[in-house]
């Protein structure tokens, strides 16, 4: 399949994958929010692939949100659809079976926070701002970020950022739990790439779970959540990875993963 807005390299079951619309700070127009869909579809169903890195291309962006010009003519039904269309994509990056890390390196603003929100983990690069500055276009965020930001920050910061527009630079973004590590811009790529390695030498069957634990179980009652980690963490006793790590931790040696 053909993409015009996206680049991806796959080297060592990480697929790097770039938003490249450099000359628009990489907003996200229809037609890259559907490529981008296909994608993360491909990259789900690939079993050479585990961990996924996304980012922006250049030095200024992640991502500056919403592409405005496409945005300012929608009437309400097709601005609907745009946010529908957004938050599915956004559900299957954060509810997919593969580790998404953003590699935030620059803007990242209204869908472009938003999108960076629905990655497992973000990296940001030193010159990162973030923030929904949506309410200086007279409109609130429509891709989850009034949701997704507080579960993140807490209620009254997210309202803050929201009703304010205000952007936060990385380093405050670390601190109020929106980044989850700042680094130089030009190490950024390599934090992602050993951090991605990493995760991918693991047994995937157990990551997968520890993903689906976290991300269903913050939505049940902790009772409930409580009970369904005990279901997940039974599962991983039918795997290959369980007895294999076991019996490699007993007989003092490396484990050999399968994943499966
Ligand atoms: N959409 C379209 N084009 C953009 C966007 C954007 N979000 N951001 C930047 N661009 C374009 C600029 O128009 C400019 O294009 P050109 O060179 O043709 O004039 C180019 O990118 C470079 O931008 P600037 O010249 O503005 O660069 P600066 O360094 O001066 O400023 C900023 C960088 C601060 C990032 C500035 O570009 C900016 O404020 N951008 C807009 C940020 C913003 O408001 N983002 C939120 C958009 S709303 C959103 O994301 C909601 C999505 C939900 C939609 C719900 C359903 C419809």
């Amino acid at each position: 399949m053909s993409y015009e807005n996206l680049l991806l390299e796959i080297d060592n079951h990480v697929a790097l994958l770039t938003i490249n619309r450099p000359k628009a700070l990489n907003s996200l127009n229809p037609p890259t929010i559907d490529e981008l869909s296909r994608m993360f579809a491909e990259l789900q169903a690939n079993p050479e692939v585990k961990v996924i890195i996304l980012t922006g291309a250049g030095e200024k962006a992640f991502v500056a949100g919403g592409d405005i010009s496409v945005m300012q003519p929608l009437g309400p039904l097709e601005a609907r659809s745009v946010a529908q269309q957004a938050q599915q994509l956004f559900n299957e990056i954060e509810y997919g079976n593969k580790v998404v890390i953003g590699a935030i390196n620059g803007y990242a603003l209204g869908g472009g926070c938003e999108l960076a929100m629905a990655c497992d983990i973000r990296i940001a690069s030193d010159n990162t701002k973030f923030g929904q500055p949506e309410i200086n276009l007279g409109i609130i965020p429509g891709w989850a970020g009034t949701q997704r930001l507080p579960r993140l920050v807490g209620k009254s910061k997210a309202k803050e950022l929201m009703f304010t527009g205000d952007m936060v630079d990385a380093v405050e973004a670390e601190r109020i739990g929106l980044a989850d590590r700042v680094v130089n811009q030009t190490d950024l790529l390599e934090t992602a790439q050993q951090m991605a390695g990493k995760i991918a030498s693991k047994p995937q069957v157990a990551i997968g779970l520890i993903k689906e634990a976290i991300n269903n179980g913050l939505e049940m009652e902790s009772q409930k959540a409580f009970a369904y980690e005990a279901e997940l963490f039974g599962l991983c006793f039918a795997t290959e990875d369980q007895k294999e790590g076991m019996a490699a931790f007993l007989e003092k040696r490396p484990a050999v993963w399968k994943n499966k």
